[in-house]
């Protein structure tokens, strides 16, 4: 059987705190406004974004757990937990809400890391993340500005965001992040 888009919406929701469930209603709304604009389906979109960060607050051993037990990406084992949700989150979509688009299941799954050969909705799930109205983070003004017109230059601006946050703050930075952030400079040029 499969969910509304109402069922959907209260399982997800209680599935984290108050001010998480706001930033998920902001990225659904940034991500259709995204798709939209640069024509994608908006209910993908939507749905993407909605389910987008359905595991963030579940335990991190619980999290590693469905990788382990799954055998999804192990390489995430080794790097900032933070990483591990966007993985989960596609397996949880898949498995205990039956969504079937493996495009939507994508963009859940590479929405923190990005991925070479990024797909429209895969840039959309990403950047709606950076830019959601809640989104308060240095910088965060200039890439709602570069996103009026271009999902590659405001994605970039996003992904420099973040690995110059992780320089700073002296993390490892998960390879495809720079992977991703390369590939679409390589787009860029290609214009
Ligand atoms: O889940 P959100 O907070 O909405 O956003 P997200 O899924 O983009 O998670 C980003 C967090 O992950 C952010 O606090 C930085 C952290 N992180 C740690 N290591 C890496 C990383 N993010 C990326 N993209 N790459 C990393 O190597
Ligand atoms: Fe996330
Ligand atoms: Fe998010």
């Amino acid at each position: 059987m499969g969910y509304t888009r109402e069922e959907l919406m209260a399982a997800v929701s209680g599935q984290m705190p108050e001010r998480r469930w706001g930033h998920t209603l902001g990225v659904m709304e940034s991500a259709v406004i995204l798709a939209n604009r640069f024509g994608e389906d908006p209910q993908r979109a939507d749905l993407a974004a909605l389910l987008h960060d359905v595991a963030k607050f579940w335990p991190i051993e619980q999290q590693e757990a469905v990788i382990r037990d799954n055998q999804l990406n192990a390489e995430l084992l080794e790097y900032d937990k933070q990483l591990l949700h966007a993985e989960v989150g596609a397996f949880v979509a898949q498995n205990n809400y039956g969504i079937e688009d493996a495009g939507v299941l994508d963009a859940i799954r590479y929405h923190t890391s990005g991925r070479i050969g990024m797909t429209k909705l895969d840039k959309i799930i990403c950047l709606a993340d950076y830019i959601e109205p809640g989104r308060d983070f240095p910088g965060v003004d200039h890439i709602r500005e570069l996103a009026e017109h271009s999902l590659e230059e405001a994605l970039v601006a996003g992904l420099d965001s973040t690995i110059s946050f992780l320089i700073q703050k002296r993390k490892q930075i998960f390879p495809l992040t720079v992977l991703s952030r390369n590939d679409l400079i390589k787009q860029i040029g290609r214009k």
